[in-house]
């Protein structure tokens, strides 16, 4: 990962109205940096339909649609045709919804838009509950968590079902570009969408993005927190490129209890409970870097990459 790399062009003004230590804010503003001023976006109802502020006084100086929850994926298909009519291949369009609006209600139009290999950025930013209607859970919720609707207390009625696998589900589908990225690393977030504007069809990137108010954690915190995110091994940042994996950081693993003290959603977790999500959490990073390795061997053998849509 090169130093200094991050763009000084801004494509976002001061003034937006998210919260304090918003993860999302930072997201925004890295992704335009790597986007240029030639990008449509549109955004669905979530926190980010709010953060901009009203017109004419919004915070982004690209052209934004604003959507229905569930229309990402069809939205910026359309936008993409009207272009692509139009021939205007130099502009890009990139989808912008939360972790709600895409792993539950926005996934069938993603989903569409992926099978027809749309040419388009799909961002999901995921704060992991719906944080705009008042942290109601969404299957990206992190096992164990509170949120309103999983809430704490006699019930003891806690975040029941793993954080759902958008990365997987995007790899089944053959997206030739599938990433991670997280707010705490921006220059592998940037090289991440500069990769993906050079990729012809869909692509796909999860950006990790706390939400201090529904996270209960401290707003003055939130890159610490997504550091140690990536430390930990729960948020790794890695890339599938028409099937290949490769893995962009392999720390070594920090405290991840730590981790989770800092913040109030976990605090209920007894320990024994805490243990067993650790295992499970490093199991999966295994499992990860064997997916690095046997797609690694596939390649070698002459079976990945595979082609992209069209191609
Ligand atoms: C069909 C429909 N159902 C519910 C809503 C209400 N609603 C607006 S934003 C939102 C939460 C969005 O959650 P997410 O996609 O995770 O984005 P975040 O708010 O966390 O940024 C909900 C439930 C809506 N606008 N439309
Ligand atoms: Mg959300």
């Amino acid at each position: 990962m090169g130093r200094f790399t991050i763009p000084t062009d801004e494509h976002m003004r001061s003034g937006h109205v998210a919260c304090q230590g918003c993860g999302a804010a930072h997201a925004m503003r890295y992704a335009l940096k790597a986007m240029g001023e030639d990008t449509i976006v549109s955004i669905p109802a979530c926190c980010w339909a709010v953060i901009p502020g009203v017109w004419p006084n919004q915070n982004l100086k690209v052209p934004l649609l604003y959507t229905a929850f569930e229309v990402t994926g069809a939205s910026i298909s359309g936008i993409r045709a009207a272009l692509d009519f139009q021939g205007k291949d130099d502009v890009q369009v990139m989808g912008w919804a939360g972790d709600g609006g895409t792993a539950d209600i926005g996934i069938q139009a993603l989903s569409g838009m992926v099978e027809r290999g749309t040419n388009v950025i799909y961002v999901m930013y995921d704060n992991e509950a719906y944080m705009n209607t008042g942290i109601q859970r969404s299957s990206s919720t992190p096992v164990g968590a509170w949120t309103t609707t999983t809430p704490v207390g006699s019930t003891q009625f806690w975040e029941a079902d793993e954080k759902k696998d958008m990365v997987d589900i995007m790899v089944a589908h053959k997206a030739p570009y599938v990433a991670t990225a997280s707010v705490a690393y921006p220059e592998d977030m940037i090289r991440k969408f500069q990769k993906a504007k050079t990729i012809h069809g869909p692509k796909f990137i999860q950006v990790y993005a706390p939400c201090p108010t529904g996270w209960r954690s401290d707003p003055s915190r939130t890159i610490e927190l997504a550091k140690m995110a990536v430390s930990t091994h729960l948020w790794p940042l890695f890339e599938v490129d028409h099937g290949v994996y490769t893995i962009n950081q392999k720390p070594q693993k920090t405290d991840f209890m730590a981790y989770v003290r800092m913040q109030g959603r976990f605090r209920h977790l007894p320990e024994d409970f805490l243990k067993d999500w650790e295992r499970k959490m490093d199991a999966r990073w295994e499992t990860l870097l064997e997916k690095e390795r046997f797609s690694k061997e596939l390649e070698e053998k002459g079976l990945l990459p595979f082609p992209g849509p069209h191609e």
